[in-house]
């Protein structure tokens, strides 16, 4: 069976390789099947799409995100038109988080939720058998018009029988190097991933992240960590690694050994992490093993915002936290968010105070925004579903009624950094703050 696995247009300066498609890809190859991977997002009128489109794939893949769901979409109905004998599956985190909410109208044959590293392969065997692709587990049919569900799959607790992302099946991966970020890591850059997972508990992010990599972390071998990276710089003359991990520290010794075997590939590296996984000693280890860039999702500097929002750390932690690694000449990029569920001018104020304090390098100021598959965005459909109004249900953008038309929501809720959902601050005042607190960046090159 041949298959081709699409990366949708991101419409992001922020082009990274499709690493989960990339991951599918190897699996793929291993139980025998040939995998092509490319990439959207520089394939203008999809006409390298086309020319591939042309070998006539028995299965295509594509990857959803909710705030690029149309794209998505798009990609399918493209697919759909030129090859209608192809067999359609979507995959990926929108999918995971809703289920079928916004594909009511795909021609996509089948729906996979979670991990597709065993899914797909298991579902393109299934079909190359003629058993049809019935029953695999982590899949939804459609069948008569409706998608019958089939049992979730369980993550495989070995993540390093997934092996290495193939980027070599990628036709769009010298592009993806090309790209310059303007940012201080060596290029090219690129992505890897080390673990899955995360224990946090955010509102505005979980249960996805347990949904699509199960409630255990799984870190991969240190050892397997830093060959990868030696193949990246040696094949692909890769001069710097960008962690793409949710929580890359997610125990000190499985970090300290990880700086180790980092320190001796001798290639920068960037994380991002929770601020509770960060300690003086870590943070000098962190240094001395080559990490230059760290991103804490900092989001809040009021205790009252962080507890509502689900963070599990304090503003002090959050503060300790930066200061260990400005101390240590880490470049420290704080992410922080205004217009969170009760938030007040009082609470943006120690936002902004905190920042004072800390003086990151870089700062990105995000509005909370109700992202698919979070316990915020069910709190967002509830509220924009239902009749009653209230002060705080002005503010949201009008309900959606069919579920469609979420779709179309999603990308222009991404698109707009005006879009507050959650607060009654006016967007004025709250643009007043964010312009503040990006002032707070000690580098004003390096502001987002
Ligand atoms: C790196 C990253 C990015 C990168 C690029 C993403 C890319 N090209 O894949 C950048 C920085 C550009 C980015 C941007 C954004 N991101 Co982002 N990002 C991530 C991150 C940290 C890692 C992605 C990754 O490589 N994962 C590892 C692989 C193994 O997992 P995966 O990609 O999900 O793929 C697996 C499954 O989903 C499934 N699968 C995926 N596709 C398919 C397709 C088929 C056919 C099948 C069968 C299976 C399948 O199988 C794969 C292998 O197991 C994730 C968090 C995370 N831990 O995954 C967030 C995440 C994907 N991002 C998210 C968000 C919200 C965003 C932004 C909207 C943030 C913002 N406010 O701007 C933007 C959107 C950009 C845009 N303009 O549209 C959300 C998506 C939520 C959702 N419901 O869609 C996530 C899950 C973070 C979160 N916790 O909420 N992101
Ligand atoms: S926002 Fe980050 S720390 Fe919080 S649960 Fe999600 S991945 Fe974990």
């Amino acid at each position: 069976m041949k298959t081709l696995l699409i990366d949708p247009a991101l419409q992001s300066p922020e082009v990274e390789p499709p690493l989960g498609l990339l991951y599918m890809a190897h699996m793929l190859e291993r139980a025998g099947f040939t995998a092509d991977v490319t990439s959207c997002n520089f394939d203008e009128d999809f006409a390298r799409l086309d020319g591939l489109l042309a070998q006539s794939y028995d299965v295509v893949g594509v990857s959803a995100l909710s705030f690029r769901l149309s794209e998505a979409i798009d990609a399918v109905q493209y697919v759909r038109a030129r090859c209608p004998d192809s067999i359609i599956v979507m995959g990926g985190p929108h999918v995971t988080a809703v289920g079928t909410e916004g594909l009511d109208d795909t021609t996509a044959d089948f729906l996979v939720q979670g991990e597709g590293e065993e899914t797909l392969p298991s579902l393109v065997a299934s079909l190359a058998n003629g058993e049809g692709g019935q029953e695999v587990p982590g899949t939804l049919q459609r069948q008569n018009g409706a998608w019958r569900a089939n049992p979730k799959r369980p993550p495989n607790p070995a993540l390093e029988f997934f092996g290495y992302p193939r980027r070599d099946f990628l036709d769009t991966f010298s592009q993806h190097l090309a790209v310059t970020t303007g940012e201080l890591l060596p290029e090219p850059c690129t992505t890897l991933m080390g673990s899955r997972g995360c224990a946090g508990k955010c509102t505005f992010c979980q249960p996805l992240i347990r949904d699509l990599f199960g409630n255990a972390i799984r870190c991969r071998l240190p050892e397997s960590i830093a060959e990868e990276v030696r193949y990246l710089r040696d094949t692909y003359g890769v001069a710097s690694i960008q962690f793409a991990d949710d929580m890359v520290l997610v125990n000190t010794a499985w970090g300290q050994r990880l700086c180790t075997e980092m320190a001796r590939t001798g290639v920068p590296w960037a994380i991002n992490a929770r601020v509770d996984s960060i300690n003086p000693e870590i943070a000098r280890c962190l240094a001395e093993s080559g990490v230059v860039k760290i991103l804490f999702g900092a989001e809040s500097g009021s205790d009252r915002v962080l507890k509502r929002l689900g963070k599990q750390v304090g503003r002090d932690t959050n503060i300790n936290a930066m200061r260990a690694c400005v101390d240590e000449g880490i470049h420290v990029r704080a992410s922080v968010m205004i217009g969170s569920p009760g938030e007040t001018e009082a609470d943006l104020d120690l936002t902004l105070d905190m920042l004072r304090q800390v003086r990151p390098h870089s700062i990105i100021v995000n509005y909370t925004k109700p992202t698919p598959g979070s316990g915020l965005y069910r709190q967002f459909v509830r509220r924009s579903d239902s009749n009653t109004t209230n002060g705080a249900k002005a503010a949201l953008p009008r309900p959606v009624g069919a579920v469609g038309r979420r779709a179309d929501q999603f990308a222009s809720m991404a698109a707009r950094s005006q879009d507050a959902p959650f607060t009654s601050i006016s967007v004025a005042v709250l643009e007043q703050y964010r312009k503040e607190m990006l002032a707070q960046a000690r580098g004003p090159a390096n502001q987002a």
